[in-house]
């Protein structure tokens, strides 16, 4: 191997924003991951998720081989790749030739490169002859696709980032960027630090790091934006704040909308989104009076039952104020997936075709046709993603390919869909790492490469296309998921096309790039300028980029020219609609569900970094403080949380920053890491009607104590995805159970548990075996009488792992003492004494690590604020926030408590 550093430019894999990174490696292993420099997304910048993906690569969670079942309740075993794709196109052939063409479904991801979703586009649409092709982007952006399309005319986002630091005033809606998008919030808080007078609004239930830069936060009640969004039009109207000239010559529809928000007054409004009618006009005259008004909004809106009007009342206020093709204006859609944006150019949703074309759309389908040349594209409509599970379950779909996407984990009601994988006949899973819940269900499982090691070009928020290129050979056997596509598609079009050229002689991602673009020729999105080799050549660019053209288009509609039938932009007037599920007394709170700073949806990549889960160790359940007096409930009380759907045992704890009666979980946990098919067993598969986006933000819940009292920890080091793959099935038997990683040079597995009554002497033994601690340097601890026990290895004056059982009350005084690699007297005294508690008392409370690039806890941050330090000395004198930055908004928050209490 050789030593030098070779350097590859490349794309970040986790959000929307896009950042170019610099890959650092040997040509064999990736070492480091710096931010580009020269990207225009991020200008060098990195977010904690980013400047770490070196750390992200564990080989024992990657997929290195196929692996096949050959029959329900058998195990999968090792295959080579072409039995398995031979396999999967006999059944394929036979199901079609038995069922038809829309017995099968494809359900892929916003995480794949522009090439693979165009190489799944034509074997769905044009050899299958199903629109059986949905994505998890029904999850995330198809409230916003169909916003943009009913507003404007098509799905073309008019804004670029530098919008964001140029404006002079933002709306932040149902976004967390603090958190989602971590180097889009920098640009932001850096441009408002140069330009104070530059407005925020931020409006979201909670107060989260990216509502605490904001200089008005309407904390509204969940589901309510419509009418808030024609309450403050209503305001806009009536105070003359809007563009009539603008509205005259370049829309449609303002009366019937007028008619629609005359009815929202200030008071009703105010009553319904919980706000005050001050906070309203503060609102309306912030935009009203504003040079430029820029938009910004995420999940907060799209997951919803009324996400489609959310989107168009939103914009509805730029087209009134004429506040959109200008710089620092408009609407702005944040996407989520590295390339959520490049599936919906390519058609990913089972309603679309490529190029931003319909499937229901004749023409449009006549001319993807004659473009692929093949007969006819399948005209009966495609299954979005919620009924798609459901078909599945039913009985209907009876062959199901997933790719990049990890159902049984990200889907609402759980319950429903881990039935519907058990019963499907036959289900195909292309996955990079073999770990996740859906894994469990394949009846083949595919080896995908991965980031760093796969090549092709995705499109982020802005529509600015980059170049993800490959660092390192994929693992084992893995290949790129457009190669896995177009291999089984050749095998299926010997069954169903035999003798006739393929359609899918592809020979690499540059070739796929190029028959894709010119399905967009002449459309809103035209990329016919672009190929690799120019966006090598000059960098990442913004569509549209048509033949002929030297850069790309930061901006569109300047002139006021929207691609409707009669180029005006349309005004839709969506009523307010209440919430689906209503707080009621079986179910008296509202669950809402979101990111967290340091993990990526599924946990199957950032769920590999120990450090990762420095910041937030266990999935907690927030309550109002309110809420949790009113329940008798103490910090870290294990409660039941219980929806219509489902329940499951978490930890609850008291966050004033939710308004009383809402209770918030972070979406990652699926049943590999908690106990009990994870967060999305709670919430609701109601959705919207237009967009068929689910209401993933909004589910009625009852939240009880639980009486757990014996309680199980435990904690080892090294081997931890084997590890973890042998303990979890154990903890099945456990009311509750988190499993997590901890540490950063050395990682280890973590395990929180509960149950009502002690576990059996012989599942302890089997878990100590796994922990290492039935045997070698181990000392133990038993009370029988009690059922309380304790365990610890010692190796080379360093604990290696510890087990509690029965109470953990020292727990996190053990955890700090692995941490620091002490194993000391006052340790072995403990250890031999019948004393549960640590010495110095019990009250240790998990100590999260708020920097995770200069590794420093919250505890330090708090003790020097208590010094009297500001950010500037915190940063001097602990380092911390100097790096990615990511975690300067709580640093900020921190200070703002501490000033408010002093
Ligand atoms: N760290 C991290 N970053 C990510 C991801 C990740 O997994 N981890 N995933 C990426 C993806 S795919 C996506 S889609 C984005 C999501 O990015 P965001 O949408 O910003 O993230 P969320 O936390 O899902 O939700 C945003 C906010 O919506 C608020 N909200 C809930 N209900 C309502 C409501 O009724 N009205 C309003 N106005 N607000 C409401 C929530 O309180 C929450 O703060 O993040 C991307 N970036
Ligand atoms: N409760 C709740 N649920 C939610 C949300 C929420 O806010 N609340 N948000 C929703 C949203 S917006 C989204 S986008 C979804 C995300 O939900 P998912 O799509 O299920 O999320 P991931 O865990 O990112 O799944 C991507 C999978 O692809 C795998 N993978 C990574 N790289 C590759 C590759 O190159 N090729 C292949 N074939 N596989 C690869 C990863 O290991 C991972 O398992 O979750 C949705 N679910
Ligand atoms: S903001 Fe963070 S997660 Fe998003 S692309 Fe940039 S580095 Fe990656
Ligand atoms: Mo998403």
């Amino acid at each position: 191997m050789s030593q030098t550093t070779l350097v590859t430019p490349s794309t970040c894999c986790y959000c929307g924003v896009g950042c170019g990174v610099l890959i650092e490696h040997d040509g064999e292993h990736i070492h480091g991951v710096t931010g580009d420099p020269s990207h225009p997304a991020n200008l060098g910048r990195l977010c904690s998720k980013g400047s770490t993906l070196h750390l992200t690569g564990d080989l024992t969670a990657r997929g290195l081989y196929p692996e096949l079942r050959l029959g329900k309740g058998l195990a999968r075993a090792r295959t080579h790749w072409d039995t398995a794709l031979d396999h999967a196109a006999q059944v394929f052939a036979d199901t079609l030739a038995e069922h038809g063409p829309d017995s099968v479904a494809f359900y892929i991801s916003g995480q794949l490169l522009t090439e693979d979703y165009y190489a799944f586009n034509k074997l769905a649409r044009a050899l299958v002859g199903t629109n059986n092709l949905d994505s998890n982007s029904r999850l995330c952006m198809s409230s916003a696709v169909v916003g943009y399309k009913r507003s404007f005319g098509s799905d073309t986002p008019p804004c670029s980032y530098e919008d964001i630091e140029q404006s002079d005033c933002l709306l932040i809606a149902g976004s967390n960027m603090a958190y989602a998008h971590p180097v889009l919030f920098r640009r932001l808080e850096e441009a408002k630090a140069r330009r104070p007078e530059m407005k925020v609004i931020v409006i979201d239930p909670r107060r989260t790091d990216t509502a605490e830069l904001a200089d008005l936060h309407l904390q509204l009640q969940p589901g309510s934006d419509v009418a808030l969004f024609h309450g403050l039009l209503h305001i806009l109207l009536w105070e003359g704040w809007i563009d009539r000239a603008f509205i005259d010559a370049h829309t449609s529809g303002f009366d019937e909308l007028k008619r629609t928000v005359r009815d929202y007054t200030p008071a009703m409004v105010a009553d319904i989104c919980g706000l005050r009618v001050e906070q309203l006009q503060e609102c309306a005259r912030l935009i009203g009076n504003a040079p430029s008004f820029l938009s910004l909004w995420c999940m907060g809106l799209n997951q919803s039952s009324n996400g489609s009007g959310n989107n168009t009342a939103l914009i509805n206020l730029h087209l009134a104020t004429g506040q959109i093709g200008r710089t620092g204006a408009g609407p702005f859609s944040l996407t989520g997936q590295p390339n959520a944006m490049g599936g919906r150019e390519t058609g990913s949703l089972s309603n679309l075709l490529p190029g931003h074309r319909d499937a229901a759309n004749p023409e449009h389908r006549d001319e993807v046709a004659r473009y692929w040349q093949v007969g006819q594209l399948p005209d009966s409509p495609g299954l979005t993603a919620i009924e798609l599970f459901e078909a599945v379950r039913d009985g209907r779909i009876k062959a199901l390919w997933i790719a990049c996407t990890n159902p049984a984990q990200s889907v609402p009601n759980q319950t429903l869909v881990h039935q519907a994988l058990a019963a499907c006949p036959f289900v195909v899973v292309q996955e990079a790492f073999f770990t996740t819940e859906t894994c469990r269900y394949a009846d083949l499982l595919l080896p995908a490469a991965s980031w760093g090691e796969k090549e092709g070009m995705v499109t982020n928020s802005e529509r600015r296309i980059s170049h993800v290129r490959p660092a390192v050979p994929a693992p084992g056997e893995a290949r790129p998921d457009w190669a896995i596509t177009a291999d089984f598609a050749r095998r299926l079009e010997r069954h169903l096309r035999p003798g006739q050229p393929s359609l899918f002689d592809f020979t690499g991602p540059a070739q796929i790039f190029d028959e894709f673009k010119w399905l967009t020729e002449g459309r809103d999105l035209d990329l016919t300028g672009l190929s690799h080799a120019v966006i090598d050549e000059i960098g990442p660019q913004q569509w549209p980029f048509p033949t002929g053209a030297h850069q790309g288009t930061p901006r569109l509609y300047a002139d006021g020219e929207f691609p409707t039938a009669d180029g005006r932009a349309r005004f839709v007037a969506e009523q307010y609609r209440a919430p689906q599920e209503k707080r009621e007394p079986r179910y008296p709170l509202t669950l809402n569900t979101g990111r967290l700073r340091d993990q990526w949806h599924g946990m199957s990549r950032t769920g590999t970094a120990a450090r990762l889960f420095g910041h937030v160790e266990e999935p907690i359940l927030s309550l109002h403080p309110d809420d949790m007096q009113r329940r008798q409930l103490k910090d870290n009380a294990l409660v039941r949380i219980s929806s219509r759907r489902g329940s499951l045992v978490l930890p609850a704890k008291a966050d004033p920053s939710l308004r009383p009666g809402e209770a918030y979980v972070p979406m990652h946990w699926g049943d590999r890491f908690l106990k009990g098919l994870g967060i999305n067993v709670l919430t609701q598969p109601a959705y919207d009607p237009l967009s068929k986006q689910p209401e993933l933000k909004l589910s009625a819940v009852a939240v009880e104590a639980v009486t757990l009292p014996w309680q199980f920890y435990a904690l080892v080091e090294g081997d931890v995805q084997r590890r973890f793959e042998a303990l979890r099935p154990l903890f099945e038997d456990f009311d509750y159970a988190s499993l997590g990683l901890a540490g950063r040079d050395r990682p280890a597995l973590v395990i929180r548990a509960a149950r009502a009554e002690a576990l059996g002497g012989e599942a302890l033994a089997e878990i100590d075996r796994l922990l290492g601690l039935d045997s070698g340097p181990v000392l133990a601890y038993d009370d029988p009488r009690r059922s309380v026990g304790k365990r610890v290895r010692i190796e080379d004056g360093r604990i290696q792992s510890l087990r509690l059982a029965g109470e953990t009350l020292a727990r996190e005084w053990l955890k700090s003492l692995w941490l620091d690699g002490e194993a000391d007297a006052s340790l072995r005294r403990w250890l031999l004494a019948p004393l549960s508690a640590p010495p110095g008392g019990s009250g240790q409370l998990p100590s999260k690590t708020l920097c995770n690039c200069m590794n420093v806890s919250e505890i330090a941050v708090c003790e020097g604020i208590s010094q009297g330090l500001d950010l500037q000395g915190l940063k001097d004198s602990l380092g911390c926030g100097t790096s990615c930055g990511s975690c300067v908004p709580e640093i900020k928050r921190l200070l703002a408590q501490q000033a408010s209490v002093a």
